[in-house]
């Protein structure tokens, strides 16, 4: 594993759980932590149940007794430690979204596919594919229970942000960063929109806002939240705050788009509905072991409307290897899902989704998004005596 953030420690759980509850062809080793900081990687190391760690990546990823490795940096340096990771002959697991520029996705995929004939593969960790609703969701579709699709709507509301006192961290800064919540939390939705529908996203419109562009630094660097002294220095916030889009599919359907940190009292709702010619799928995070669905095939009398599916029964994607029918699971156990399906992948020699071809997909939408929204002749303004 590269990094020792929240990241390191939602798949550090992942690796270690997945053998517990899933019947495994292979045994995921935690070996080695690697993490610029000593002191904290020796403690991620104690604490997440890595056997090593060490400070230099490079060293690490040449050693031979790595199969896979596991990128959970921020995404300024992604492109570096899977290309070198790849070229060393390893396997690897990058965290989304896949790099903070095309370019650098175009490298990664480039060199994924290079390896991928002397049989390595890559991932990348859109780990909210791996929710059950979800899967279920996708499986509606595809069985074409829902019909053409017509309608993708998609918001991602967090709050963590709202505050304009919290202190600036490197999810802030483009050089980091690559993007605010269009990249961070955006790259979700449009990732699941396309997995979800089998279908493109192939023109985008779109606007960024940046409504706190300057924060308080701390003195040293935390992850997310904190707060900083009165007298802190201010540095520039140089990503969006908030992202809108619209998007047209390569099969006709209309997209809308939401992103933001800022919706104060939601705290993770990463939501998303599809609406088809016969039938709709709803589904919010905040609520994740339900899946909305609306079935226009059902008889048309005073008892149709949305039906709530728990998603936690036996026949459900993942369902049977937790709890009991109704006990539902949480954030921890996609990444637990996206563990089988990484292990069970390399052990098979079969790439599993999303592969960093499909991220580059993602990131070319992101690149274009902000794009559209760095072109002002777009919007189109409303004269004063109209207002
Ligand atoms: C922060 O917005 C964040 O940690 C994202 O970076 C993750 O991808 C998401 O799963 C939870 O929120």
């Amino acid at each position: 594993m590269i990094g020792t953030g929240f990241m390191a420690r939602a798949h550090s759980h992942a690796w270690r759980t997945a053998p517990r509850f899933f019947d495994l062809p292979l045994r995921p080793e935690l070996a080695v932590i690697a993490g610029r900081d000593p002191a904290r990687t020796e403690a991620a190391a104690a604490k997440l149940g890595w056997s090593g760690h060490d400070r230099d990546w490079r060293r690490v990823i040449e050693r031979d007794d790595i199969d896979l490795v596991d990128i959970v940096t921020p995404g300024d340096t992604h492109a570096e430690i899977a290309v070198a990771a790849l070229e060393a002959g390893k396997h690897v697991l990058c965290e989304k979204p896949l790099a903070n520029t095309v370019a650098d996705a175009q490298r990664m995929a480039r060199a994924a596919e290079s390896a991928a004939d002397r049989g390595q593969l890559s991932f990348c960790g859109f780990s909210y594919r791996r929710t059950p609703a979800l899967t279920l969701a996708r499986r509606f579709v595809q069985e074409g229970r829902l019909g053409a699709v017509r309608h993708v709507r998609a918001q991602y509301l967090q709050d963590w942000l709202s505050d304009s006192a919290s202190p600036m961290t490197w999810r802030l800064d483009r050089v980091r960063a690559g993007s605010g919540s269009l990249g961070d939390i955006g790259a979700h939705s449009i990732d699941t929109a396309q997995w979800l529908t089998g279908q493109r996203i192939t023109g985008v419109s779109g606007v960024l806002r940046t409504f706190v562009s300057r924060r308080p630094v701390l003195d040293q660097q935390v992850g997310l939240g904190g707060t900083a002294s009165a007298d802190a220095p201010l540095a520039e916030v140089t990503v969006d705050d908030a992202a809108a889009f619209t998007a047209s599919f390569e099969d006709g359907a209309l997209g809308v788009f939401e992103a933001t940190r800022m919706a104060l009292g939601r705290r993770n709702a990463n939501r998303i509905e599809v609406n088809g010619e016969h039938g709709s799928i709803a589904f919010d995070f905040e609520r994740m072991n339900e899946l909305e669905y609306y079935d226009g095939a059902a008889a048309d009398d005073e008892a149709e409307g949305f039906r709530r599916i728990q998603v936690t029964d036996p026949a459900h994607p993942y369902a049977p290897n937790w709890w009991p029918t109704g006990h539902g699971l949480g954030y921890e156990h996609l990444f637990t899902h996206q563990a089988v399906d990484v292990v069970t992948a390399v052990a098979q020699g079969t790439s599993a989704s999303p592969t960093f071809a499909e991220a580059l997909g993602v990131q070319k939408v992101l690149a274009a998004v902000a794009s559209s929204a760095a072109d002002a002749s777009r919007w189109t303004e409303i004269d004063e005596e109209t207002r």
